[in-house]
């Protein structure tokens, strides 16, 4: 296992002059932040951002993420454009030396959360989610108001968006995902690398727009639409932890023996009712997720890959991103680290 840590570039306030300072930490997971949603990641960029993070005594080891364009998972008649970016991009990770590229198919949005500071009885924050209380969010004037991650549409964008989205359903999206991985996994595999894709988080249907990457049924349709190594998994314990079914050490089993577990997200979360949850400290006892159990089916299967601490609660009066200050990321990685090095020595 390679423990690493996400960095969002030189405009994050966690810098890799703290990432250095974690112990365990060797790997960074970046992405370049300034590349509009399709467009081909220019191969000069890429080494940049690669030194950089050699300068500061760390590699670059995970991508996360290159998005993937609306048009790709609407399957309309220019994807095969966007395919062909995406494919460049991948061939110059391969060129930079990058070995994992995290991705995910959700349409519209990437992960989503209904609260970004509920307090916990610890006095710290954290990040929640309650189905009941998404339902109550308007999108009427577009994505503005919404917590956690990059991309913005405006009301007429969001609107064209969510409409066209309509003719999609969950076995289309299926197809687009296999017409996508089928020109893209050859592509990754001569370029030497690996295709982890991120559950969906939360993994249900959001704003009435699908969502297929949520259970063990779907995990192993995603390994077996295209049967190739190069085409795994990002294997996050939050978004998978977050529909009780899910058993999670059964499946790192599973797919960590075949081998396409590429990338881990170490996280807990407290399901609290249904389609609601919030996020915990990491270690086991605090969450739903066996976070134990989990890292040793992979160290069972061999597991050799990236890991890195996923989001972590505000401590300690830090205030940043959500879900990705430094303090409770870096306790985090600590006890994976810990957790992972029990597990060596005692197996
Ligand atoms: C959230 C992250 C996701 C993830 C993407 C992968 O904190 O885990 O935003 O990076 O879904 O494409």
């Amino acid at each position: 296992m390679e423990l690493t840590f996400r960095w969002f570039g030189e405009r994050d306030p966690v810098t890799l002059a703290h990432v250095r300072q974690i112990p365990g930490v060797v790997g960074v997971v970046s992405a370049l932040h300034d590349v509009a949603p399709g467009v081909e990641w220019p191969r000069d960029a890429l080494e940049r951002l690669a030194d950089r993070v050699d300068a500061a005594g760390l590699r670059l080891s995970v991508v996360e993420s290159i998005p993937v364009h609306e048009d790709i998972k609407l399957g309309l008649p220019t994807r095969d454009r966007w395919i062909d970016a995406y494919c460049r991009s991948v061939e110059h990770l391969g060129a930079v030396g990058i070995p994992v590229l995290c991705y995910n198919f959700m349409p519209v949005f990437d992960w989503t959360r209904t609260a970004l500071d509920r307090a916990l009885p610890d006095g710290s924050t954290t990040l929640a989610y309650d189905h009941a209380a998404l339902a109550r969010i308007d999108l009427s004037r577009g994505t503005g108001a919404l917590p956690g991650w990059g991309a913005a549409y405006d009301a007429e964008q969001l609107g064209a968006l969510l409409a066209a989205y309509r003719e999609v359903s969950a076995e289309r999206l299926w197809e687009h995902l296999a017409h996508f991985l089928e020109r893209v996994v050859p592509v990754a595999e001569s370029a030497g690398v690996r295709l982890a894709l991120h559950p969906d988080d939360p993994p249900w249907p959001v704003f009435g727009l699908p969502r297929i990457i949520t259970d063990v049924a779907a995990l192993r349709r995603l390994v077996a639409l295209v049967d190739r190594p190069a085409n795994g998994v990002t294997f996050c314990t939050g978004s998978l932890g977050a529909l009780p079914e899910n058993d999670l050490p059964a499946l790192a089993r599973e797919l960590g023996a075949r081998g396409r577990i590429h990338f881990v997200h170490g996280r807990n979360v407290r399901v609290t009712g249904d389609r609601q949850f919030h996020e915990t400290p990491h270690p086991s006892r605090y969450g739903d997720v066996d976070l134990f159990a989990v890292l040793r089916a992979l160290h069972d299967t061999g597991f050799a890959g990236p890991l890195r601490p996923d989001h972590g609660r505000m401590i300690w009066g830090e205030t940043g991103r959500p879900g990705y200050g430094l303090h409770d990321r870096a306790l985090g990685a600590t006890y994976l680290y810990g957790l992972w090095e029990a597990i060596s020595r005692t197996t």
